[in-house]
Formats: structure tokens, C-alpha cells, sequence
């Protein structure tokens, strides 16, 4: 919370759909009972996506933390009623696979319930036909059965959790348009409606699709595209005849043809995202008034849904003397990246997002939101659904518009972790691009960055090479090449694209005071040193691991992970410090492996031996031509540098370092390696194998806090802190034949006791590394990774599992 805020905050909610009123309730709870929820329509249906939803609410997804979500919205749904209703029925849900490919997915999928905490399992088709009686059992192959998803009933909902808002002191005025924000010295002071000014000291737009509108009153970007979705409802089947209850047989969602079903009494509602994309533009949907129905209802299109119709009677051979009796194109959200935008923004203080998010969500988001306005920070890692998280190049309306309407297209596709997205591409290249597709790059994107995986021209080097054989889900986006990669970086000498690591410079008298509160280990060294360390929060949680090089008294250069480390450093930095990202006007090199210094000692004028330069030291020099700020550190964990220079000379730079490697044997190496031999050494990567829910302590950090320094950010809770109850752990996959990629459960004598965070096949160690989140095990403990259902057998391994003793990287 801001230090301007008074102890009982007021607070405008702009909307009264299911998030609005979701976080009304959540503020209240925590005792910020001066809550004003502001909407335009009428309560409590006022006509935003909420009114119409049908409510289907399955729990698993890839995102741990939308899981988490849902998670929470069946608890709390499910303890809600209103005349005597529960807000939430708990019918199970049912996903179906008509092809060996979803068949597989579902598979995954319930490796991934099982890591986040859901019940749920892959049934045959007889089971599935029981369940839903009016399938076609002949025509699937399987099916995700998990007994604890249903039916939300968001408007119940609404008023539910108004009731209990209002009875704690919330207002809700309905039939107020907000028009305005009013702000003064960088934050909110207040909303303007058609019917007068509210003085508020957080506004929270909870305006669904309408974000983007709100978001211009307020100078902030809300990056998503409404897009209609359609939704029909039979006449009464015969099947159903004699029906009594609201629904009675789980959800369905029949992924391989875009489409979901439930019951409504004796008739079925079907949902399809089988249809084109149909943007609407959110300035100019019509005000309720003026709508035909409602102004998140455009008009029904039967010939986008007559496909839709086809498949399901396909399906469910009961529709063929069944007909649509009422259908709607109903709009929501859709955001470049599918996930929701929380948080602060940090030019307009005081004025959050809490967009984009389904009912599924709802609960679970509006409880982040509130506990980040109370406490200062979400229980849960929320990184994932930060406003912040976007990139320059990804706030653009023509990107926002082809990456929304891009995953309203994918939304039920199988998607490989690895998918790179289709549009737009390329966006972002370093100066080297031109010689990596020379060199035959298989890119895959990153943060809107081309991003070389392998080489073809590599391919040469992998005949030979004894691998195990890959199943065809972890060989996609994979190659052998990649091995030869690897294995050519600890023989030889890599050339690694390091021009996507985030790069902030932080200068001005007050930086290493700043830097040093700022973040856990020692910065007060002489300049040319680096630092490996830590940014944390009050509650000692990780936010981001960074290096950071002292590049001369009062000028700092940080190696970084997400936008949320400026914004977070910004959002702290005094006057007279400032902070830059130097990311796009610059590139980086990272030159590793044995023979290194052999390839760069000649090329630059001064002594790059170890005596004269030592490990974690910077210095600005030369290769050839170009000037260079030289670090000798390795995230791949062999002897070398990162050669940075500005983005004019990146070409010199690489031409000249490949034109030196030749004769050494050089190559170039890309991101799969990399990621491989980062496992090997045990670096962690944030936002995968950690975040602000673990300490440095619970992540093998602890190396880098240096508690005697003085206060910093997180000092006080890490001292408070106990014995670790968890811990990053390393494994290894028992059969060298085995490889995971990050996400599945692991077992413990059988039942599930963590989840495994990254993982990739180590060359140097002939086997699967998997990092994950465990009880603390001693090295030597077996245990189960499940992939696609199988329980691989592993074992817990002391760390680092490659050069323990630092010989290859200190010399
Ligand atoms: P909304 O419900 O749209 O609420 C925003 C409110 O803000 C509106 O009431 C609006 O009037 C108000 N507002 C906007 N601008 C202003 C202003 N200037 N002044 C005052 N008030 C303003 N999700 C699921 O999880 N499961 C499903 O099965 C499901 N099915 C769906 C089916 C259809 C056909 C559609 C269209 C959506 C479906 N969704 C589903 C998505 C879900 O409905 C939405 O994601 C969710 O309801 C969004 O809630 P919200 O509170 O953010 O937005
Ligand atoms: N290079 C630079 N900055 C970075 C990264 C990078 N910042 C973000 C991210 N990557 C940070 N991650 C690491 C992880 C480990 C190490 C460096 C960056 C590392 N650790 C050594 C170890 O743990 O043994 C040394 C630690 C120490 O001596 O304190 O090298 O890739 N520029």
C-alpha cells in the first residue's frame, strides 16, 4: 500500500459484474469498508459479460495460478447462496477427447490438476458415456473427468457477495456512467460520473471489456480485445423430459471441435469458439438503453454456429431432431497472452486493473487484487497476470488486436509449452539475426524476441551423438542439435544471443545506496565487480534474481528478468536516482566453454587472464573494432563472458568473435542448450523455479543475502523466518530414456508432494534434470515424476550436479 493512502482508504470499484462485486466483498473482509462500486447498468444483471455467463467453471489449467483461482472460486461460490441457493453446483466437469492427440492432452492435463491441488482423472469411454448419457460413446476416446468443477451462478453470485458488502458498509450505485478519473501529483483522487464526482483514493476498473475505455480516462493502457463468442440453447429434448434440476451431469467441453455444453433443465446450452474472431470495438458498444438486449449481447449469427451445430449433433446424436431455439453473440475479454491484467499502474497511483478475467477466476483474482491494495502484495505469484508484464512492442493496438483475436482462435488448441506465437513475427531481432537464419536458427519467441533454439548448421555435430529417443510431445520444439550444442559449449567454445536479457541502468549519487536497500547481498565493492543477488519484498519473497555490475561509482548495470524489476525499482527509486532499461538500444554475447579466453584474449587489448580478470568482474575494453563492457560470469556454468555493446556494432561484434572461433571449433548455440546446462549447475530461472511465494532460503538462494549489511526490503521477515518446510530440489530421472519438461507432479510414496518446475536432458549427465518444488528430502530419496500418466522413477540429488568444485568456471 502507498504511503499517501489513509488508514481506511476510499475505493471506487468501476463495475458490478462478477469481478467487481467479487472484489467489494474481498476489501470489506479485510476492513476497507469505504467501498463504492460504481456501475453503469442496472443491478444486479446491469448487462456486462457477467449477466449472460453460463458459468462453467473448470478448475485445470497450465497456470498454477489460474488455477488457483478457480480453486478458490469453487470454495467460496460454493459457501454463497442467495434465496436459497448455492452459488455454486458442483456437477464435475467432463473434458473429451475424440482424438489420440487430446487423448494424450488430456493426459498432460491431469498431470497438471494433479500438481496444482485438483482431483481429477483420465476415464475410458464407457465411464464417460455413463456419465453423459446422451454421448455417442463410439465416438471418443477418453475423457478428463474432475468431480469438483460445475456451474458457477455469477449473477447469484453478485448479489451474494453485494449483500455482504453493503451489510459491512460497501455503497452500489447503479446507473452511474463513469466518464472521468480525476488525478492530481500522479495519483487518483476521485471518479466523474454523469451524476456527480466521487473523491476516492484507489479506483479499481473492474470494467470488463470496457477496460480499454476506462483505461484512456485514466492514461493507462488496458491491452485486450473484446471479442463476441456464441452461445445457443436447444428447445426441450425428449432425453431430458421430466428434468428437475438446473443440471445435473458435469460440463462438457469437447476441445477438438471448440466447443462446451451444459444443461439448462431438459435443453442444452452450447458454447463455440468454432467461429471466426469477431472483435467489437469497446468505444462504441451501445449504453444499456440503447442495446437490443444487453450491450454485451451483439445480435446471433447462425451462420457462424451452423459448423458448431454439426459437430455436436455429431457428438451428442440426440440434437439431430433438436434445433438452436436462442442463441447471442456474447462479449468478453481476450488479452494478448490469455491471462488476466492486475495491479497498479505506476504512472496513476491509486488506479488499478483487475481486467480480464472469467467468472471461472473471479473469486481468486479479486482476492489477489484485494490483498495486494491491504497488505501491499498477493499471497499468491501473480507475475503472471501483472499489468506490467507486457513489452513496448507487445502495447500496440495492432498487437493487442492479433494476439487477442490469436487466442480467442486457440483457446482450446493443444498447445506445446514451447509454441512459439503464429503473428506477428518477427517482432523483435538482435543485430546478429541476419547470421543466425544464415546458420539455419530455429526460433522460437520470448518476450516478442526472435530467439535462435538451435542451428541446423550444427547438425553435422549430432550425427553420432548416443541420445535417448524422444516421445513426440517433448522431441516438438527439440533437436539433437541441441545436444551438440551443449556438448560443444563444454568441449569447446558457444556463441549465445544474450541480446534478450532484460539490461536496466541505475546511475545518479544516491544508486548504491538505493541498489543496496534495495536488494539482499553486499553491492558496496569496488567498481568493475558484479553481484549476483536478490530483489525481494516485505514478506521476503523473491521478485526477481538479478546480477548487478558496478560499473563505476555511481553507475550500475543490472542483468534482470521481467519488466515488473523496473517497474518495482522505479516504483522505489528516490529523486536523483535514475533507473533505464537498455535493453532495445543494445545486444549481448555470451562467449562460454574452455576455450573462451583463447577466443577472446587476442582480439582485445587488455589481459583477460584469470589473475588480471577475475570471476564476477566487468571492465570496459574492446573486441577489435568494437567497444565492449566485458562480464566474466556464465549462466551455463563454463569459463567466459557476456559481451555487451550498443545495437549499431552487434554485427562487428559477432563477425568478428565467429571469425576468431574458427579455427577453435566455435559454434554457435542456442536457447535449448543453454536451458540444459543452466539445469546442470543448478541456476535457477525466475518465474519458473521461483517467485515472491519462496524465500532465497526455501530456493537455495541463501548465498546471496547477506543479512549483516544493513536493512534492506525482505531484511526483517527473512530474519523472522523458520526452518524451510519446502525446498527446490534437484532430481534425476533414473532411466536415461526419460525426459520431462516442467509442471508435472511428483510423487512421494505414492501420493503427490510437489511439482516439478523446469527440466531438461543434461548431456554432461546423461540423464533428465528436473527441478521441483518438495518437502525437504535427503539426496538419495525416490521418488515419481508423472508424464502423460506414466510415474517415472527419480532421485533426489545433491546440488549442483555438475562441477561441484567451480574448476571450470575459476581458471
Ligand atoms: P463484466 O461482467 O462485463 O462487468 C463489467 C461491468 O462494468 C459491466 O457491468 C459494465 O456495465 C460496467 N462498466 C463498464 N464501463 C463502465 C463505466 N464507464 N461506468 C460504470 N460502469 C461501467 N467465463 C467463465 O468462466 N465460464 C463460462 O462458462 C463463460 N462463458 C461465457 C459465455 C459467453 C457467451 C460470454 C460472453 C462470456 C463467458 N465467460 C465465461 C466469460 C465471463 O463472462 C467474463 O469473463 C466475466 O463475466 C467478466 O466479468 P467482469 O466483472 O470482468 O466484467
Ligand atoms: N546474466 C546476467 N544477468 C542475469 C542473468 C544472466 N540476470 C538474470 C538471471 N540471468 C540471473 N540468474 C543467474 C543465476 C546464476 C548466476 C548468474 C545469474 C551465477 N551464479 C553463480 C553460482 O550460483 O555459483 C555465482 C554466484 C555468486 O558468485 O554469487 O553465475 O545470465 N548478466
Amino acid at each position: 500500500m502507498s504511503s499517501t493512502s489513509p488508514a481506511r482508504p476510499r475505493v471506487v470499484v468501476i463495475g458490478a459484474g462478477i469481478v467487481g462485486c467479487s472484489l467489494a466483498d474481498e476489501l470489506t473482509a479485510r476492513g476497507w469498508t469505504d467501498v463504492t462500486v460504481l456501475e453503469q447498468g442496472p443491478l444486479p444483471a446491469p448487462g456486462g459479460s457477467t449477466s449472460h455467463a453460463p458459468g462453467l467453471v473448470f478448475r485445470t489449467n497450465p497456470s498454477r495460478t489460474l488455477t488457483a483461482f478457480a480453486a478458490y472460486t469453487v470454495e467460496k461460490f460454493s459457501a454463497l447462496e442467495a434465496d436459497g441457493q448455492s452459488c455454486f453446483h458442483p456437477v464435475g466437469g467432463l473434458e473429451l477427447a475424440t482424438t489420440e492427440e487430446r487423448l494424450a492432452d488430456l493426459r498432460r492435463r491431469a498431470g497438471y490438476a494433479a500438481s496444482w491441488g485438483v482431483d481429477g482423472e483420465v476415464v475410458p469411454p464407457s465411464r464417460c458415456k455413463e456419465l453423459w448419457p446422451l454421448l455417442d460413446g463410439t465416438k471418443v476416446l477418453g475423457g478428463f473427468h474432475t468431480p469438483g468443477d460445475g456451474l458457477a451462478r455469477a449473477v447469484l453470485a453478485c448479489r451474494a457477495q453485494t449483500a455482504r458488502a453493503q451489510a459491512r458498509g460497501a455503497r452500489f450505485l447503479e446507473r452511474h456512467t463513469v466518464t472521468g478519473i480525476e488525478r492530481a501529483r500522479g495519483r487518483v483522487t476521485g471518479v466523474v460520473t454523469d451524476r456527480g464526482t466521487f473523491p476516492a483514493d484507489h479506483v479499481v476498473s473492474a470494467a470488463g471489456f470496457w477496460g480499454p475505455v476506462v483505461g484512456r480516462m485514466a492514461g493507462v493502457d488496458v491491452p485486450l480485445l473484446p471479442l463476441a463468442h456464441q452461445y445457443v440453447r436447444t428447445g426441450p429434448l425428449p432425453e431430458l423430459a421430466g428434468a428437475t434440476a438446473e443440471a445435473s451431469r458435469p460440463i462438457l467441453r469437447f476441445q477438438d471441435r471448440d466447443l462446451y455444453v451444459r444443461e439448462h433443465t431438459d435443453r442444452l446450452g452450447i458454447g463455440s469458439y468454432a467461429h471466426r474472431p469477431l472483435p467489437v470495438d469497446p468505444f462504441t458498444v451501445p449504453a444499456y438503453d440503447e442495446a437490443p438486449v444487453m450491450p454485451s449481447s451483439y445480435p446471433f449469427t447462425p451462420e457462424d454456429f451452423a459448423p458448431a451445430w454439426k459437430d455436436c449433433a455429431w457428438l451428442l446424436p440426440a440434437l439431430a431432431k433438436a434445433r438452436v431455439r436462442e442463441g447471442f453473440n456474447g462479449v468478453f475479454s481476450f488479452t494478448p497472452d490469455g491471462m488476466p491484467l492486475l495491479g497498479e499502474s505506476r504512472a496513476l497511483r491509486g488506479f488499478w486493473l483487475a481486467e480480464a478475467v472469467w467468472v471461472t477466476h473471479a473469486a481468486g483474482a479479486a482476492r489477489a487484487v484485494a490483498e495486494w491494495m491491504t497488505d501491499g502484495r498477493p499471497a499468491l505469484d501473480v507475475h503472471e497476470c501483472d499489468l506490467t508484464r507486457f513489452e513496448d512492442a507487445q502495447r500496440s493496438p495492432a498487437y493487442v488486436r492479433d494476439r487477442g483475436a490469436q487466442q480467442f482462435i486457440e483457446v482450446y488448441d493443444v498447445i506445446h509449452p514451447l509454441q512459439p506465437p503464429e503473428r506477428p513475427r518477427p517482432l523483435r531481432v538482435s543485430p546478429f539475426h541476419a547470421r543466425q537464419r544464415e546458420l539455419g536458427a530455429y526460433f522460437l519467441e520470448g518476450g516478442g524476441w526472435e530467439r535462435p533454439h538451435w542451428y541446423e548448421a550444427n547438425a553435422p555435430l549430432a550425427e553420432g551423438l548416443e541420445l535417448p529417443r524422444r516421445d513426440a510431445w517433448s522431441a516438438r520444439h527439440w533437436s539433437p542439435v541441441a545436444a551438440a550444442e551443449a556438448r560443444a559449449t563444454r568441449e569447446r567454445v558457444a556463441l549465445y544471443d544474450m541480446t534478450p536479457l532484460r539490461r536496466l541502468e541505475v546511475t545518479g549519487p544516491g544508486a548504491l545506496a538505493f541498489l543496496q536497500r534495495m536488494t539482499t547481498n553486499d553491492l558496496a565493492r569496488k567498481p568493475g565487480t558484479v553481484t549476483y543477488t536478490l530483489l525481494l519484498d516485505e514478506t521476503g519473497g523473491i521478485r526477481s534474481d538479478l546480477t548487478v555490475a558496478r560499473l563505476a561509482e555511481d553507475r550500475f548495470q543490472i542483468g534482470a528478468n521481467s519488466r515488473a524489476d523496473e517497474d518495482w525499482l522505479l516504483r522505489h527509486a528516490p529523486d536523483g536516482v535514475h533507473v533505464r532499461d537498455i535493453t532495445s538500444g543494445t545486444c549481448c554475447v555470451g562467449v562460454w566453454g574452455p576455450l573462451a579466453r583463447e577466443l577472446v584474449q587476442p582480439l582485445a587489448p587488455d589481459d583477460f587472464s584469470h589473475r588480471a580478470f577475475g570471476y564476477f568482474r566487468a571492465r570496459e575494453t574492446y573486441i577489435g573494432h568494437v567497444p565492449v563492457t566485458a562480464m566474466r560470469l556464465s549462466y551455463v556454468g563454463e569459463l567466459g563472458w557476456e559481451l555487451y555493446t550498443g545495437a549499431d556494432l552487434g554485427l562487428r561484434l559477432w563477425d568478428t568473435l565467429w571469425e576468431a572461433g574458427r579455427k577453435l571449433g566455435a559454434v554457435a548455440a542456442g536457447r535449448s542448450a543453454f536451458n540444459s546446462l543452466r539445469l546442470e549447475k543448478g541456476y535457477r530461472a525466475w518465474g519458473h523455479d521461483m517467485t515472491d511465494e519462496h524465500t532465497p532460503y526455501e530456493a537455495g538462494l541463501g548465498f546471496a543475502v547477506r543479512l549483516d549489511k544493513g536493512d534492506f526490503v525482505g531484511r526483517e521477515a527473512l530474519c523472522r523466518a523458520g526452518a524451510p518446510r519446502r525446498r527446490l530440489t534437484a532430481l534425476l530421472l533414473d532411466d536415461p530414456a526419460d525426459v520431462v519438461l516442467g509442471k508435472e507432479p511428483v510423487s512421494l510414496d505414492g501420493t503427490t508432494a510437489g511439482y516439478v518446475t523446469s527440466a531438461a536432458y543434461g548431456c554432461a549427465l546423461g540423464r533428465c534434470v528436473a527441478y521441483a518444488w518438495l518437502p525437504p528430502l535427503a539426496a538419495g530419496t525416490a521418488v515419481h515424476v508423472e508424464y502423460f500418466g506414466r510415474a517415472l522413477p527419480a532421485t533426489v540429488a545433491d546440488e549442483p550436479l555438475f562441477d561441484p568444485e567451480m574448476s571450470r568456471i575459476r581458471c
